[in-house]
């Protein structure tokens, strides 16, 4: 069985299998959760480890060495920008979930971190984000449970209790 938790914490201090960065499409860093994966595993080396993709699309998702991160991989996917809701956020968010999964499960981990992902400059509602993400979540951990947990890592107290909220719905 895999169980689904919430920590608050630094994503970049997780000793798990795999952290999941919320990336941009050009996979060459920035800002937030980004900026702190990358700054943290070695720019250089992570920056030259991403290059290789030539990009990813949104709800895509790649992975790559953890390099001087605790964790063994990086699992970096684009969220969707929010743009107001009709602009089929809702499934490129699920498809960010799905294929991070999927990727985890390809690479025999075991335990899988989630960042909150588009929940920051992205702009999509935080409730309605934790919803997709622990529905997608659940669905996959029922057909697959090669993964024995799946963490979220919530930056702040208000992001911690919306994905706990969901956990509980
Ligand atoms: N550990 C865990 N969570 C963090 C950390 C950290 N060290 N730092 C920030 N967060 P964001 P997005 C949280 O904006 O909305 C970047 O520039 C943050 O509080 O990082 O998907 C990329 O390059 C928030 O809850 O990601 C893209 O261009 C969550 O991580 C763009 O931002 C996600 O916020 C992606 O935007």
């Amino acid at each position: 069985m895999t169980t689904i938790k919430v920590v608050e914490a630094d994503i970049t201090t997780l000793k798990v299998d795999a952290i999941v960065n919320a990336a941009n499409t050009g996979l060459r860093g920035g800002g937030g959760v980004d900026g702190a994966i990358h700054r943290a595993a070695g720019m250089a080396e992570l920056n030259a480890a991403c290059a290789k993709f030539h990009g990813c699309r949104t709800g895509e998702a790649v992975i790559t060495p953890g390099f001087k991160l605790p964790a063994k991989y990086i699992i970096h996917t684009p969220g969707p920008v929010w743009h107001g809701g009709n602009h089929n956020e809702d499934q490129l968010l699920a498809n960010s979930y799905q294929h991070s999964l999927e990727l985890a499960a390809q690479n025999n981990c075991r335990d899988v971190a989630f960042s909150s992902i588009s929940t920051g400059v992205y702009g999509f509602p935080l409730e309605r984000a934790a919803k997709i993400a622990i529905k997608t979540i659940r669905d996959f951990i029922q057909k697959d449970d090669s993964l024995k947990e799946v963490i979220i890592c919530a930056f702040d107290p208000r992001t911690a209790k919306a994905y706990r909220q969901a956990i509980a719905e």
